[in-house]
């Protein structure tokens, strides 16, 4: 059977879930606490080398990391993957934007809000937020004209962004004014198996809480 490794706050996390679930695949789950520095130990580092979840552990245990990479792989000859070439490309492409462009800014943004850490760190709270914003408008601009981000079908591509995309907020970023995105997140939330059961950060994970896994 497959196993995620797994932290409920994490929105890459929530990718694999939504994939796994999209698709009603059968799988453990071993929720790993980030702020008790569950990650961080050596056993972990033979798991994730960067210390990092997801990971999902194969049948044959073959551990691999990486949100994309999971829903890729577990997605792959399934109907939430186009068979053409091009359109497959078109997929990577957003999952690359999702990972360069849309992830670093909201994922961090919002940690560093919810968690009381944007104190102090205004100037690169501002970057963050102004980096969401100008992925948020490539992506607005996107969907300004289609229904889903590739082709005229659901796809893994929605998946990925929709991860970070669908908590904007919690980075301080309004979507009232986004209403190509915010229509397009309501039509991800309609696909039959779809979960989304992304928690907000528990009070472990504030600063001054405990260890924490992150600075
Ligand atoms: N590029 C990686 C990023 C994974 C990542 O940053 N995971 C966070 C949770 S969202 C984590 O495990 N952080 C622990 C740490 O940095 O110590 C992916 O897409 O899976």
């Amino acid at each position: 059977m497959l196993v995620l490794y797994d932290y409920v706050a994490s929105a890459n996390c929530l990718k694999a879930r939504m994939t796994l679930s999209l698709l009603g695949i059968e799988h453990e789950r071993v929720a790993m606490n980030l702020f008790a520095g569950e990650t961080l130990t050596e056993a972990f580092r033979t798991t994730s080398p960067s210390g990092r979840v997801p990971v999902l552990v194969l049948p044959d245990g073959t551990k691999l990391p990486e949100s994309n990479a999971i829903v890729l792989f577990v997605a792959d000859g399934s109907e939430l993957m186009p068979q053409r070439l091009e359109e497959r490309a078109q997929v990577w492409r957003w999952m690359f934007f999702e990972q360069n462009q849309l992830e670093p800014n909201v994922g961090m943004a919002r940690f560093w809000r919810m968690t009381g850490r944007s104190e102090g760190r205004e100037a690169l709270m501002e970057m963050r937020v102004s980096g969401s914003r100008a992925a948020l408008d490539a992506l607005e601009l996107h969907l300004s004209s289609r229904t889903f981000l590739v082709g005229d079908r659901f796809s893994v591509a929605d998946v990925s962004v929709y991860a970070y995309a669908h908590i904007a907020g919690d980075a301080g970023i309004d979507l009232a004014g986004y209403r190509a995105i915010t229509a397009w997140l309501k039509q991800v939330e309609r696909q039959p198996n779809f979960v989304n059961d992304l928690v907000p950060y528990p009070d472990d994970a504030r600063l001054g809480a405990g260890v924490s896994a992150y600075s």
